[in-house]
């Protein structure tokens, strides 16, 4: 009777909590490919083959140190393709005295544990996951009694927690936030750095055919996947990321260019979200480049503040609000997703590209998902619960604590403000200034109406006016309702047509039949 110590996808750490203690002669560690985890959505092919991968990887590390590691695969005949009915069938194999698990990513899986506890004769612990910076427990104290939960305070108190870009209670450089800095559009002339791309090895190329072969339907390609797998190569990656694209991250971080996704991005989300890589080790490296000369104080403290801010700070909302945060329906959006979400076949430049490089590499930076495809399912009134699960499906760092506070609070403003202080609703002007995309496009962002105007005006625009109960008295809009307010009714007719003829236009998806 050991301890059975629970491994999940995304909990792929050497020091995490379910593995603190553990004794190589009596505890096994569990670790299982289930169906339901990669039909529950659909998710891209890229991001079955990284989990599956980086999976099996971790389970060989476990056992070359002597662990022993049951590993249920996908193609197990006994496999029941359920966490809960994995885990009862391996009570019964090594009869454990104890089941440790680490907190899950997603409300789900726990409320699945949870109700499994209640059915097991053994206890089952669930471990508090130590790799985050902060604790479900300490955003909890953090929030309590707070009015609104703006992330820049919350970011303050880490940074003051935890060290980090601090001289002694003062910011380094004696600002809190260089972001105003970092708004460059990306000047033709500047090339970034190709991101480090790792060719797969035999247990990798075995998972490929597994993911090709047994979900054949889901949306992406799996055509030079280059995925770390391992934590050596996820260090590679941040490396490579410290020496070639850090220096300028802040500077071009809100910038896009068609034809290149990566630009002067991270590309870390997978391995921290999978566990390969932790948060300190990645924030202590760029400030160590900090310190070194090697990298300047906006691109640094916009990027720490990426991980020790932000990430921190939406995995807190999400289990403090969740159950319910997800059914929250601000603006009641009921638009179904259009089906060029899947094929990206759209005259809408912008959206093409972000749609097919998510499909190629089941990754699109921040402003691409915020700033083109977030902004457009806000401003179409695209139901909330379908645009979340697109997100869910498609990016290969899409874990639920992380995808539906940004898709749900941030892109989408479902929350009523929960997360940002008003909706992030930008016209075509903005989708020009920060890109190339529309050099390409058969509409003109200068065009305000009529067949070759930009879709995004016309839905900005209709979007203010449709939600002007909601919106019009958040003082941070106060400007474009002034500007609303000087159309004349011609005008605004005019608006409301152009909008409701492309609404009206849109194909909807029709679930697993459209790419
Ligand atoms: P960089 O831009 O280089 O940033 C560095 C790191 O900071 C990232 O690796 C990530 O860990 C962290 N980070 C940056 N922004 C955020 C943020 N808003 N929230 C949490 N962490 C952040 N991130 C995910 O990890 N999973 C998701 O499913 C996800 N869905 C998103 C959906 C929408 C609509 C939006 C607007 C953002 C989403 N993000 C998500 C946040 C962000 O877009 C990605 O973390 C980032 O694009 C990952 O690429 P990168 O590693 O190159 O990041
Ligand atoms: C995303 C994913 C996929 C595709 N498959 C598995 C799996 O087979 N086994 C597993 O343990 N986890 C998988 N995951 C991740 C889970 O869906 C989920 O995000 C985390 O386990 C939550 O902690
Ligand atoms: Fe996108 Fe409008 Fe620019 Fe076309 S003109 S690329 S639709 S922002």
């Amino acid at each position: 009777g050991g301890t059975l110590r629970l491994v999940l996808g995304d909990q792929l750490s050497h020091s995490l909590s379910a593995l603190d203690g553990l004794d190589p002669l009596r505890d096994t560690v569990l670790m299982m490919e289930v169906r339901d985890e990669a039909t529950h959505v659909r998710h891209h092919a890229q991001k079955i083959a990284l989990f599956f991968s980086a999976m099996r990887h971790f389970a060989a590390e476990l056992a070359a140190q002597g662990i022993r590691v049951d590993y249920v695969r996908l193609d197990d005949p006994a496999n029941s393709h359920s966490f809960t009915g994995e885990i009862a069938r391996a009570v019964v194999r090594h009869a454990p005295a104890r089941i440790l698990a680490t907190e899950p990513g997603e409300w789900r899986v726990e409320d699945a544990l949870l109700a499994l506890r209640e059915e097991l004769s053994i206890p089952l612990e669930i471990a508090p996951d130590t790799r985050f910076f902060a604790t479900r427990g300490d955003f909890e104290r953090w929030a309590e009694g707070r009015r609104g939960l703006r992330m820049e305070f919350f970011y303050r108190q880490m940074r003051r927690d935890h060290a980090l870009l601090m001289e002694g209670e003062e910011p380094v450089g004696g600002r809190w936030n260089f972001d105003a800095e970092n708004r460059e559009a990306l000047p033709a002339t500047v090339q970034p750095p190709a991101p480090p791309r790792f060719a797969p090895d035999a247990i990798t190329a075995e998972v490929l055919a597994l993911t090709a072969r047994e979900f054949p339907s889901h949306f992406g390609t799996l055509d030079g996947f280059g995925w770390a797998v391992t934590r050596e190569d996820a260090l590679t990656a941040l490396d490579h990321f410290i020496a070639h694209a850090l220096p300028r991250f802040g500077d071009y971080q809100d910038a896009m260019r068609a034809g290149d996704p990566f630009l002067f991005h991270a590309i870390l989300s997978p391995y921290l979200n999978i566990g390969l890589l932790e948060p300190r080790e990645v924030c202590a490296a760029a400030e160590r480049a900090f310190h070194e000369g090697a990298a300047p104080l906006n691109a640094v403290e916009g990027f720490i503040r990426q991980i020790l801010g932000w990430r921190e700070y939406v995995r807190g909302i999400y289990w403090l609000k969740m159950p319910d945060y997800a059914r929250s329906n601000h603006f009641n959006a009921t638009r179904p997703l259009p089906r060029f979400f899947w094929h990206g076949q759209t005259d809408l430049a912008c959206l093409a590209h972000v749609v097919a490089e998510t499909r190629d590499h089941a990754y699109a930076h921040h402003i691409q998902r915020l700033m083109v495809i977030g902004n457009f399912a806000l401003l179409a009134g695209l139901d909330p619960a379908a645009v979340e699960e697109w997100f869910l499906v498609v990016y290969a760092d899409a874990v639920e604590w992380v995808e539906l506070p940004n898709v749900h609070g941030m892109a989408l403003f479902a929350d009523g403000g929960v997360l940002g202080s008003k909706p992030y609703a930008a016209s075509g002007a903005y989708i020009d200034r920060m890109s190339d995309y529309c050099a390409g496009c058969r509409y003109s962002p200068k065009e305000k109406s009529g067949p070759k105007a930009c879709p995004f005006n016309y839905l900005y625009w209709d979007f203010l006016d449709r939600n002007r109960e909601t919106l019009a008295r958040n003082p941070r809009l106060a400007m474009p309702y002034r500007n609303l307010a000087r159309f004349d009714e011609a005008r605004r007719h005019t608006i409301r047509a152009d909008a409701a003829r492309f609404l009206d236009a849109l194909e909807p998806a029709q679930a697993g039949r459209d790419w």
